[in-house]
């Protein structure tokens, strides 16, 4: 099995099914594509690597090629289901690809004006559409943790991929300097799970490679 992922620094998309991948302990390759080459090189790189779509992360598993990181995810929870990549229960199996699937296609806002950037430590000043993210993003860890988190640290207690595609909003977080009791975390209870978020051994092990 292989993962072809970008600039670790960055590659946002690439973190998410890299740490679910990391999470089955199954023997894996990895190939990093370096992201924002000039003259279009990184978007070649990536073809040549073997991406159908142009872009980072895909897998390439049992002779097919799998692209898009929830879709890595997905896979991944099929094949290794020991592993326990979405909680057992399906009700809150259903509600944490819910939470996966809204950070997967939403929250541009954030995403546009807070690009992931391990090292970067910085006091921002958002925009209108950012702390509107934040709030909801806020909310929902919240009432997550509130509904399913009794297990554990994470969203549903133990580590799923719903985590996994928080872990870089988590990032984002703390390279921007957003203080989530600004957001109504009046508990310090979202600001607990993102730092549960960085301190996973899988995360680390990322961070320390980018
Ligand atoms: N929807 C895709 C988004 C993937 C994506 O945007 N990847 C970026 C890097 S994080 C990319 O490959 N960009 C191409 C480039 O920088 O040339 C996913 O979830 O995997």
């Amino acid at each position: 099995m292989e993962i072809v992922v970008g600039t670790k620094r960055w590659s946002s998309w690439s973190l998410r099914p890299w740490l679910a991948l990391k999470r089955t302990g199954a023997p894996f390759t990895e190939t990093v594509v370096e992201l924002r080459q000039a003259d279009n090189r990184s978007e070649a790189a990536i073809r040549a690597a073997g991406s159908p779509s142009g872009q980072v992360p895909f897998l390439k598993d049992q002779g097919l090629t799998v692209w898009d990181s929830l879709a890595i995810c997905e896979r991944l929870a099929e094949r290794f289901p020991q592993a326990r990549l979405w909680p057992a229960d399906a009700a809150s199996r259903a509600v944490a690809r819910s939470a996966a699937c809204e950070m997967h296609a939403g929250f541009a806002s954030l995403r546009g004006e807070c690009p992931m950037d391990l090292p970067l430590r910085t006091q921002a000043s958002v925009s209108e559409a950012t702390q509107k993210d934040i709030r909801r993003i806020v909310d929902l860890w919240l009432g997550l943790r509130a509904s399913y988190g009794a297990g554990g640290p994470f969203l549903f207690g133990g580590w799923s991929i719903a985590d996994a595609f928080y872990t870089p909003v988590a990032t984002r977080f703390r390279s921007y300097g957003v203080q989530l009791a600004d957001y109504g975390d009046r508990e310090g209870e979202a600001a607990r799970y993102a730092e549960a978020l960085l301190a996973t051994p899988e995360f680390l092990a990322w961070e320390a490679a980018a």
